[in-house]
């Protein structure tokens, strides 16, 4: 089957199809990421992250349904980096999928951890896409931790959530820095548990002090018992004020074309280098100039200079 025309038709195998071409970066898959992109673009992507075992995945089902109780279609796709082949999480993604594929206006795919999370999050970039062409009009990405890697693949997303839980002691000092880098929205899970109001207050003074870089966007703290079901409507009535805003303020457009440069500029990036590897590194000629180095017979500046010069040629 051509799986760019079957994803187009609403065709589930086919995304599913396509998302796996992806992952595991099967020949077919720059030909359908090629013809995919300019059917993309329609979705709002929302991006989900923090700790492991703070209940983001409980909630990103909640939010998914709340969306559904709205109207909307929903891709989730969820990343987790640190146990790919715990039986904790296979089950547990096992129970959500059951669950949430009686409903054909959700598509959930969990996407496993092989090699880097660099490449990861661009897969995760690329399965955003074809849930979005597939029609999906909310896409959740739901990732662990606020580090490096996991702002990354946040990277993708028009809206991002961070999800703290109560109890988590010295952590939310090492988390505060992603917090109120990524966080559009902050959301206290577990608020059944001892330590919310405190967590609350915390985080209120944390964005006090970082009041002046909120252009115009304080982030809005959520409480929520997402294994409950509670606190649901208020984050996804945040999710949407968030939207709007970014909306008004004409910023949607700026974040999205910033995004596409980034990853234009990525991939110019990973070809450029791709060359130099292959015609200048593992040459030789190379293999020469870096004994003469050695040797002290020239210097890497010239060297440099030289190699330059004829790549650009
Ligand atoms: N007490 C309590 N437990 C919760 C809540 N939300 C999720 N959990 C539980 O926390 C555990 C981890 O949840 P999970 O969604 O897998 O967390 P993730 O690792 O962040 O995706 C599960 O056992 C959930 O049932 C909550 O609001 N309160
Ligand atoms: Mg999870």
């Amino acid at each position: 089957m051509d799986i760019v025309e079957e994803i187009l038709k609403q065709n589930r195998l086919a995304l599913s199809k396509g998302i796996t071409a992806v992952e595991n970066e099967y020949d077919n898959a720059v030909d359908i990421m090629t013809k995919i992109y300019t059917h993309t673009g329609h979705a709002y992507v929302i991006g989900i992250t923090g700790p492991p075992g703070a209940g983001k995945s409980t909630l990103t089902d909640k939010i998914a349904k709340e969306f559904r109780k709205r109207g909307k279609t929903v891709g989730i796709v969820a990343i987790d980096p640190t146990s790919p082949y715990s039986g904790g999480a296979i089950l547990g993604d096992r129970i959500r999928m059951m669950d949430l594929m009686m409903d054909s206006g959700i598509f959930i795919r969990s996407m496993a951890t092989r090699g880097s999370l660099g490449g990861l999050s661009q897969k995760a970039g690329d399965a955003v896409k074809l849930m979005d062409a597939f029609g999906m009009d909310i896409i959740l990405v739901e990732t662990v931790g606020v580090g490096q890697s996991e702002v990354d693949i946040v990277k993708t997303a028009d809206t991002t959530m961070v999800v703290v839980i109560p109890g988590m002691g010295d952590d939310i000092q090492a988390i505060k820095a992603g917090i109120l880098e990524i966080g559009d929205l902050l959301t206290i899970n577990k608020a059944d548990r001892e330590g919310a109001d405190k967590l609350n207050i915390e985080m209120e003074m944390m964005l006090e002090l970082n009041n002046e870089k909120n252009a115009g966007w304080r982030p809005p703290i959520n409480r929520t018992i997402a294994s409950k079901d509670q606190g649901t409507e208020a984050v996804v009535d945040s999710i949407l004020a968030h939207r709007d805003f970014l909306m008004k303020t004409g910023k949607l457009d700026d974040i999205r074309k910033a995004r596409i440069k980034s990853e234009v500029t990525d991939m110019v990036n990973v070809r450029v280098n791709r060359y130099i590897d292959k015609n200048v590194v593992r040459t030789a000629e190379f293999d020469e100039t870096i004994e003469k180095l050695q040797r002290r017979e020239t210097e890497p500046y010239s060297v440099v200079d030289n190699i330059v010069s004829k790549v650009l040629k």
